[in-house]
């Protein structure tokens, strides 16, 4: 019975968490899907209950209590039309944007679309009227209690935050009544609320330190234009707990946003994994920036590396392999900063989210933390990062090929400093990224890596081109320049240059480095989608400037006579996926 207990483990981890964010006024309409939920809020010894059996009238309950105390409530009921008797109540509550937190039971999928019965689709159901939802899946060892609570965080704060209602629709699978010897605990707030199932125990020791604590797993605060004096000052305590800290950055805004980084990074003597779109990778040279770091993660030292705490500025990372590490560090802080109320946090590890600009955040708290002197993690880190650079010049400089990782690196140091780089998904950005060469010039970075679609590029580009006022290069692959192919036609609109720089290695690299690959009946013609075409006729019917350099020498010839053109101009650098990939693990493992 298990499966029940994962259900129930879920229903107290909500029922915890949303009481631990201060929602602790739980409406609750009779049924059965919602038994996990309904039991867990039973036997808290903090929840306020009130119970009423027409979910119309209990929903408009839950919105007078809220329009009193403007402190969120939650709204619980079971699967089918009952979800659909709270829409008035929703509907008056969005108008008067009080923060409600509905939550709905709803069947597994595999019942969904079935003619099962009390079966409904509740997915968006309540469509415009809420400021966020979320399918949640059913309960499962497969999926960390950490996903569930940072749901949570994220769905209260939206509630807060933008004065709303959020839906929360939770699949349950049967069997759906705990049988775990917590049933008869009253303490549910206490550690002992988990225990009695030695499978679920198991499950939840990576939230153990939560279960111990009274605080929310993933603390939000609010400081877009200005952080309090006394939260700065918590924050800085926080900070200083940690022993071997790191900071890491993702897209920030600016030079004052990059200045600011570099400056708390030597107050605090950390190092700053940076991201190729952070702006700090390129003509930065400070010591504090560890250029290298997705290579490093790959050595033994790297692998060996230890931190306690990150303070991640800005956007996503474009390394997996980042995420791969931070996820197998123990860490008691992860503190995001980054200027919206979104979560992101696909590692579910955020403990502090502070919704802020960068500069802000570094000006208000950097004052408050302790100056340290640089610990020596740090020292080898600076020390590894400098080792390697070395060694990627020599290694991409004898191998006489015009490869894709040098072409990344001849078109980072060539590229016109303040210029615009645009890099496209999969391979180019990750081999700017992994390849760059940091001693080049500044230059404005950007790529699509809010979705990483393939789609689109060339036209982004363009618009990049004009936003900027300066000339852009794009790098790109093969398969998304044939995706974007028409937008060619926009470059004869726009007025500076863009460079268009196609790896063209006949298919989709990318996939060459999953292990879809070693599947070999099916890999060629579903992934690698392998073709012939090369783009010398495309620049021709679009009237654009072509040319396919054979290496470093006659790149580098080319692309400064294509970046001075007021004319667009294609520099099509032909390579093979497989060559492609063994010179990257041949790189990687000469590491
Ligand atoms: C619109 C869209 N369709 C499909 C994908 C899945 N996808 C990711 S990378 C890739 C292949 C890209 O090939 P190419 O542009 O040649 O770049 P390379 O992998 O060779 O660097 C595909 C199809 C996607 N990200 N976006």
């Amino acid at each position: 019975m298990t499966l029940a207990n994962i259900n129930y483990a879920w229903g107290n981890l909500i029922v915890e968490e949303c009481i631990r964010l201060g929602v602790d006024y739980f409406c609750i309409a009779p049924g059965s899907r919602s038994t996990s939920l309904t039991v867990a809020i039973a036997r808290h010894k903090k929840a306020k209950t009130f119970v009423h059996f027409d979910e119309r009238a209990l929903a408009f309950h839950a919105m007078g209590v809220v329009s009193a105390t403007r402190k969120p409530v939650a709204l619980i009921c079971t699967s089918g039309t009952a979800v659909a008797n709270f829409f008035p109540a929703i509907i008056e509550a969005s108008k008067k944007k009080l923060p409600l937190i509905v939550i709905t039971a709803d069947r597994p999928p595999e019942l969904r679309f079935t003619g099962s019965v009390q079966t409904i689709d509740q997915v968006g159901i309540f469509g415009k009227y809420v400021v966020w939802q979320m399918d949640m899946p059913c309960p499962d060892l497969a999926i960390k209690p950490e996903v569930v609570l940072t749901t949570i965080d994220q769905a209260v704060y939206q509630a807060v935050k933008r004065g709303g209602v959020v839906h929360l629709n939770c699949m349950f699978r049967e069997p759906l009544v705990p049988t775990s010897t917590s049933s008869n605990n009253k303490q549910l707030s206490s550690p002992s609320a988990f225990v009695g199932d030695p499978v679920v125990e198991k499950y939840l020791k990576s939230v153990s330190s939560w279960i111990k604590s009274t605080k929310p797993y993933t603390e939000y605060i609010n400081s877009v234009d200005n952080i309090h004096i006394d939260q700065a000052k918590n924050i800085a305590a926080r900070i200083n707990n940690i022993k071997n800290g790191l900071i890491v950055v993702g897209k920030i805004g600016n030079e004052n946003e990059r200045k600011a980084v570099i400056h708390l990074a030597r107050r605090l003597g950390w190092p700053i994994f940076a991201d190729i779109a952070s702006g700090l990778r390129l003509g930065e040279i400070s010591e504090e920036v560890i250029h290298y770091y997705d290579q490093l993660l790959l050595t033994k030292m790297g692998k060996a590396l230890k931190v306690d705490g990150i303070i991640h500025l800005g956007g996503r990372i474009t390394s997996k392999r980042y995420y791969e590490f931070a996820q197998t560090q123990l860490l008691n802080e992860y503190i995001m900063v980054l200027n919206h109320a979104l979560r992101n946090d696909p590692t579910h590890q955020v403990t502090l989210r502070i919704e802020s600009t960068v500069t802000n955040f570094c000006d208000s708290v950097g004052p408050l933390v302790k100056t340290r002197i640089k610990g020596k993690h740090y020292k080898d880190l600076v020390k590894a990062n400098s080792a390697i650079d070395k060694h990627i010049t020599k290694f991409l400089v004898q191998d006489s090929r015009l490869s894709e990782p040098l072409t990344a690196r001849l078109v980072s140091q060539l590229i016109p400093s303040g210029t615009g780089l645009f890099l496209g998904n999969s391979m180019p950005i990750r081999d700017m990224d992994m390849y760059a060469d940091f001693k080049g010039p500044v230059v404005l970075v950007n790529g699509n890596r809010g979705a990483s679609g393939i789609d689109g590029l060339i036209a982004s580009a363009a618009g990049y081109a004009q936003g900027l006022a300066k000339p852009v290069t794009l790098m790109i692959g093969d398969v998304s320049a044939l995706h974007d192919l028409n937008s060619l036609a926009m470059l004869r609109d726009i007025n500076y240059p863009l460079v268009i720089v196609i790896l063209n290695n006949g298919g989709g690299a990318i996939f060459s480095f999953l292990p879809i690959a070693q599947h070999q009946d099916v890999f060629e013609k579903f992934f690698g989608t392998p073709h012939a075409t090369t783009f010398a006729n495309a620049a021709a019917m679009f009237e654009l400037n072509y040319a396919q350099p054979q290496d470093a020498v006659s790149f580098a010839k080319i692309y400064k006579q294509a970046i001075q053109s007021p004319t667009a101009t294609i520099i099509e650098v032909i390579n093979s996926r497989e060559e492609n990939l063994k010179l990257h693990q041949q790189l990687q493992s000469s590491l």
